[in-house]
């Protein structure tokens, strides 16, 4: 992998910079890589800035990336295109603190369109400030095999996989990520199904855990710039109705134990509390995700996933020592009415705060909505070579 040809500022800055997105499904691996491209191209000495996404606010992702030491600037309350100006004036942030050479920016993962509603707008009116890498858009294996009818198991309505299968038509690179969870044989079926549907894009199979692939995937990112090609079309009511499947669910809670506690199995058994609540609901979970910062420590935090129903809850980060004290911050995306979200959410930290004896568990904060209608600052469906 060669250094992206960049050379610094962006968005008001001098010069340009290099701006790359990793965009995919909830769930699909998006804020893994990220941390992995960014730890990349800071161990070749290029300054990198992160911008991350969400419709609501207090975020899982940011504080991950954040506890990896990496500059990043978020931007709450709604996606990239629906909030282009936010997204330049995050570069331009990151731009006076740290110029970076290198953005990478995580879309929402219920977004869809972001060719034209973001690339496109940027190259074509901040072409000056960045050169646009090549769209990523990646997968969760297993649910992949469901969504093209591979195998059988619990998936997403119509109008959810119209979006899900939207991003990867307008993909420059669709990255199977995960691939360590799959044998040769299912991999295999998993490439030829989706390039039987989608034959213009690349497939590449990465493991960001275990380090598979990710080294040609990275080159191409960094050596090639986006194609300009004519944007794909797309049916805003349907992309609207299935956003609107999904329910949102941000929280941040505080933590408090006379004794401290282990943190770690405290995030795991309230996962598996949600989890139980949302199998009973037949609520499918497109993404939980959760991190808890001690108060004292040193920036280290612990964090756990779900991605699927009949998953189980998996520690990505664990905190190394018992915990007295701390924040936890709670980000739920499922098919399923919010409110069904915040019922399941509330009762959840209950039962799991009892299996530890002298923790008390208080909600600070608790937003749960469906996403709006999406309406693009901007749409270019077409850019100059
Ligand atoms: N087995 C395996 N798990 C992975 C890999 N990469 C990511 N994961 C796990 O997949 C889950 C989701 O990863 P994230 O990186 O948070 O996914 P995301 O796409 O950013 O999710 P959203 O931002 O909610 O859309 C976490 O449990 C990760 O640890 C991988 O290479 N192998
Ligand atoms: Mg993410």
């Amino acid at each position: 992998m060669t250094a992206p040809k960049s050379k610094g500022g962006a968005a008001g800055g001098s010069g340009t910079a290099q701006f790359i997105m990793l965009g995919g499904f909830l769930g699909a691996g998006k804020t893994t890589a990220v941390g992995r491209l960014a730890a990349r191209l800071a161990g070749r000495g290029l300054r990198v800035g992160l911008i991350t996404n969400d419709q609501g606010r207090n975020l899982v992702d940011t504080a991950v990336l954040r506890s990896q030491g990496f500059a990043t600037e978020e931007i709450p309350g709604g996606c990239f295109c629906c909030r282009f100006n936010s997204l330049v004036e995050a570069a331009h942030r990151l731009t006076e603190r740290k110029r970076p050479e290198v953005f990478i920016a995580e879309p929402v993962g219920s977004c869809t369109d972001l060719v034209a509603t973001v690339t496109y707008p940027l190259r074509r009116l901040y072409g000056e400030d960045f050169t646009v890498a090549p769209v990523s858009v990646l997968v969760d294996p297993i649910r992949a095999l469901r969504v093209f009818g591979v195998e059988r198991g619990g998936s997403f309505s119509e109008k959810v996989l119209y979006i899900y299968l939207k991003q990867l038509e307008e993909a420059d690179l669709v990255v199977i990520s995960k691939c360590d969870l799959l044998d040769a044989a299912r991999l295999e079926s998993l490439r030829a199904a989706i390039a039987a549907r989608f034959p213009r894009q690349e497939i590449l199979a990465v493991s960001s855990r275990q380090g598979i692939g990710l080294e040609a995937w990275f080159a191409k990112i960094a050596d090639e710039e986006q194609t300009a090609g004519r944007a794909m079309e797309v049916d805003y009511g349907v992309y609207a109705d299935g956003e609107a499947l999904l329910g949102w669910l941000n929280c941040t809670v505080q933590l408090a134990a006379l004794e401290a506690f282990d943190g770690d199995n405290f995030l795991r058994e309230l996962a598996s509390q949600v989890q139980k609540r949302l199998q009973a609901g037949k609520a499918e979970v497109a993404h939980l995700k959760m991190t808890l910062s001690p108060e004292s420590g040193l920036g280290e935090i612990g964090v756990v996933n779900l991605v699927r129903n009949d998953f189980v809850p998996e520690l990505a980060m664990a905190l190394e020592q018992p915990v007295a004290s701390g924040r936890l911050i709670i980000n739920l995306r499922a098919e399923a009415a919010p409110d069904v979200l915040g019922t399941a959410v509330r009762e959840a930290l209950a039962a799991a705060a009892e299996k530890f004896a002298t923790l008390k568990a208080t909600l600070d904060h608790l937003e749960h909505f469906r996403p709006g209608k999406p309406t693009p600052t901007h749409r270019f469906d077409r850019v100059a070579a």
